[in-house]
Formats: C-alpha cells, sequence, structure tokens
C-alpha cells in the first residue's frame, strides 16, 4: 500500500492524498471517526489517530477495479496547513503506508491496463503543458483517442497478415487471397493513416512547445532595448556599444492566454572576436528553434534587410523597423517601432500574437507525441512501404508477412504492450509524487 500528497507540499487551502493498494480502504477505515461503507462518494470524515483529532477531511473510496490504479484507493481532502500534511502523513506511515515514488500511481494503472503507455506519457505532458491549447492537445491523447487509432491499425495490420500467410499456407490452391482481402488497398490504407495521425501531430520537445519568439539582427539596432520594453521591465543590457549582448537572454510573457518565450540574441555580424563569434553561432541555432524570428533593423541597418530575409527564407519572420523617433524608414516593414518612445509596441505584440495563432491553427494540431512516438511511427512507415513494395511485385511474401509482424510489434510498443524496462523507468521518472 502506498501513499502520496498528490498537491504541492504549500500551504494552500486544501491538500490532496491519495491512498492505493490492496485492502486500503478497510486500513484506512481505522483512522476514521466512522468506518466508510460506500464507494466512489464524497463524505465528511474526522481523521483521529491516538486519541486525538488529526483532522476534518473529505474522503472518497474506490474499490478495485474502478479507480485510477486499477487497485482499492482512497483520496482524502484536508485542509492545506503543512502541519496537518505532516501528521496525516505520520498516520499513513503508522497505518502501514509507504511514501510513493514519482509516477508510481500511474506505473500501476499502466500495469493494471488502465493506461496504455502512450496515456501515461501524456499524462505527464498534460501536468507539465503551460498553456492552454497545449494542455489540449494532451487531454486527448490522455483521454485514449490516439491509442483508439492505433489499436485499430494494429487490427487492421492483423487481419491483412491473414490474408498473407493464407496465401503462404495454401500457395497450391485455386484462390488469390492478395486480391480476395485486398490486402494492397488496405495497406496503403493504413499507409496514408499513419501518415496523417504523423502530420496531426505536435512532438513535444521543450523548445517547440514553448512559443520562441526570437530577437535577431544586425548589432545596436535595439534588439535588447525591444525586448526589454515588451516584458516591461530591464532585463537585457543596453549600450550604444555595438556587441553589448553576448548571449541568449530569454524571458516569458503571458499575452492573451498566450505563453510566448522572448529570447534576445547576439547581434549578427563578421566578427574576429571568440566569445561574440559563439554567440552569434548560437543565435543561428535559435533560429531554427524558434516559432517566429523578428528581423530588427534601424535607419543604419536597412541596406542588410535583403540578405536577412535571405538567410531565414521558410522561417516564419517579421521585419521590425525600430528607432523610428529618430527617423523614418525607407523601405516598407511588417511593424514600425520605437523602443525608446514606446510607439508601435501594443501593435507589435497584436501583431506577434495573431502569427503565432496563425501558426498553431495552420498547424491543425490534434495530438501531443513523443520523440519516441514518431520514430516509432517512422520505423512502421518503412516496414509499411516494404510490405507494399512486395507485395505489389508479387514476390518474396513470406517476407512481406514479417514486415507487417513489425509493423504490429512497433505498434506494440508505442502502447506498451510490449517494452524495455528502462523504458518505463525513463518515463515514469518524469511525473511528480502523486500522480
Ligand atoms: N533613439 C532610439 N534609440 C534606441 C532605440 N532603441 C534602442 N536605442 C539605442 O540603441 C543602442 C543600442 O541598443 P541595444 O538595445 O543595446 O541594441 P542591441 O540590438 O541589443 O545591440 P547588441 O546587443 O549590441 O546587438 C542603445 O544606445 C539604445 O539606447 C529607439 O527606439 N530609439
Ligand atoms: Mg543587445
Amino acid at each position: 500500500m502506498i501513499f502520496a500528497l498528490a498537491t504541492p507540499v504549500a500551504q494552500s487551502a486544501i491538500g490532496v492524498f491519495r491512498l492505493s493498494g490492496a485492502g486500503c480502504c478497510e486500513i484506512f477505515n481505522k483512522a476514521l471517526s466512522k468506518p466508510v461503507s460506500s464507494y466512489r462518494k464524497v463524505l465528511q470524515r474526522d481523521v483521529v489517530w491516538q486519541g486525538a483529532l488529526v483532522d476534518r477531511c473529505s474522503v472518497v473510496f474506490y474499490s478495485a477495479p474502478s479507480s485510477y490504479t486499477g487497485e482499492d484507493s482512497v483520496e482524502v481532502f484536508c485542509h492545506g496547513g503543512l502541519s496537518v500534511i505532516k501528521s496525516l502523513s505520520g498516520v499513513f506511515l503508522d497505518l502501514g503506508f509507504r511514501e510513493a515514488e514519482p509516477g508510481e500511481f500511474s506505473r500501476i494503472a499502466f500495469e493494471n491496463g488502465k493506461l496504455s503507455l502512450n496515456e501515461a506519457e501524456a499524462v505527464v505532458d498534460l501536468i507539465h503543458s503551460e498553456d492552454e491549447s497545449r494542455g489540449l492537445l494532451s487531454s486527448e491523447a490522455v483521454a485514449g483517442k490516439l491509442s483508439n487509432i492505433i489499436k485499430t491499425l494494429g487490427n487492421e495490420v492483423d487481419s491483412l497478415r491473414v490474408y498473407i500467410e493464407g496465401s503462404i499456407d495454401f500457395s497450391d490452391e485455386d484462390y488469390d487471397f492478395i486480391s480476395e482481402g485486398s490486402v494492397d488497398e488496405r495497406l496503403v490504407e493504413i499507409r496514408s493513416s499513419l501518415l496523417d495521425l504523423i502530420d496531426s501531430s505536435l512532438i513535444s520537445t521543450k523548445k517547440l512547445t514553448k512559443n520562441r519568439i526570437l530577437f535577431f539582427g544586425p548589432p545596436n539596432t535595439g534588439k535588447s532595448s525591444l525586448f526589454n520594453r515588451m516584458l516591461g521591465f530591464e532585463r537585457a543590457l543596453v549600450s550604444n556599444i555595438p556587441g553589448t549582448t553576448r548571449d541568449l537572454i530569454d524571458s516569458e510573457i503571458f499575452y492573451n492566454s498566450i505563453n510566448m518565450e522572448l529570447v534576445d540574441s547576439a547581434g549578427v555580424r563578421e566578427t574576429s572576436d571568440l566569445i561574440e563569434v559563439k554567440g552569434v553561432a548560437r543565435s543561428g541555432d535559435e533560429v531554427h528553434d524558434s516559432a517566429l524570428v523578428l528581423v530588427v533593423l534601424d535607419h543604419l541597418t536597412e541596406g542588410l534587410a535583403e540578405s536577412f530575409a535571405e538567410i531565414l527564407k521558410k522561417k516564419n519572420h517579421l521585419f521590425v523597423f525600430n528607432k523610428s523617433d529618430e527617423k523614418p524608414p525607407s523601405n516598407t516593414y511588417d511593424c514600425i517601432v520605437s523602443a525608446k518612445s514606446g510607439e508601435g509596441i501594443q501593435e507589435l505584440k497584436k501583431l506577434i500574437f495573431d502569427c503565432i495563432q496563425k501558426n498553431n491553427e495552420g498547424s491543425k494540431k490534434t495530438f501531443i507525441i513523443r520523440e519516441r512516438h514518431l520514430v516509432l511511427f517512422q520505423s512502421a512507415l518503412l516496414s509499411l512501404d516494404a510490405c507494399i513494395e512486395k507485395i505489389s511485385e508479387e514476390r518474396d511474401i513470406e517476407l512481406a508477412a514479417e514486415d507487417l509482424k513489425m509493423v504490429r510489434s512497433v505498434f506494440d510498443e508505442f502502447l506498451g504492450v510490449k517494452y524495455p524496462d528502462e523504458l518505463l523507468g525513463d518515463i515514469f521518472n518524469d511525473f511528480c509524487i502523486g500522480k
């Protein structure tokens, strides 16, 4: 039997404990003013231990297998004071509960078939997601939509393999299993469903799950000044000496419920100063990792617009003309601002917001998946392609059946039906305690 505080260890209005393990309800009843005999009902009870009142709590009992973990479980809602949390933990230990490891509840849920492996991973992404839209994407996956698609595709793969193996086992009979089963068309359909799935998924690598906005451009154009202006405080150093910013500086802002990470970078120019070269090179990488690049120019650097357009090519970018208080621009820009006077800053924020919004909508993502899932899907695609080729050329049919076995086993690995031990460790270690 295990227990954990599911809410953060901090003073708050309420704290929630979770208990799980066979018989945990009966054991916990020993500490209640009046035993609980019904399940899935919120009941108020006093927790009394060694003759003293510990706290008046709300408790919910769950009986196996109808609980998050699939075992007997209890949720205890107590007052959020640190002393209450400490005393209750003491009661659980006295009753014979052990403190849970991070992710242990979800691991038990997975082992009891309550969650597939990718659903458990989506739980982590949901807990860690910082803005609303990404949270929704992970919850789609938590709800099992993604697993259901893969399960359906897996069943389809199995049924096609039956036809292929039939054609091997009964090759001397006058019956064309492959064409009767429309094997080739159905393989192509599976392939395109898998491609659609990849297209509608966002990879949850850390950098991409944030909307990174990079301030980019030649030295001294006011990138840091603009960055500070958008944040509303002096985060980056500003000076009239070109090359002031040497390294990346980032900071987050919320604008209309979207979380944006602003990144100030070193000015781009040819230089023999080693430290600066490094900074500049890193901002090159940053271009790649950013959702949007703001090219900041001023009246002295307007001539560089074309080279920047060349560097950024297909990258989502906006041209911003700064220092409008000194001189108006001679070309057209997406936005004209002055970091000094504040002119155009609201318009710039709105423009960035619209761009990010369009980005996120345009990509029409349905799920967040992990790098691990993408690798698995890609290897399933390779095996499918190999199989399609053999079937269409009517050769190596035995090997075509093996290809489909591969696809099936990749799907199983995705769902966690078949998994290496260390993978489980990696995944569940990412959880917080109590989940
Ligand atoms: N007049 C005017 N001066 C500005 C404006 N924005 C920045 N400056 C000045 O331009 C100089 C360079 O500003 P920074 O913000 O350090 O420029 P940077 O692009 O970050 O420069 P590096 O980090 O060296 O690449 C400073 O002297 C700022 O005061 C503006 O809107 N108007
Ligand atoms: Mg700077």
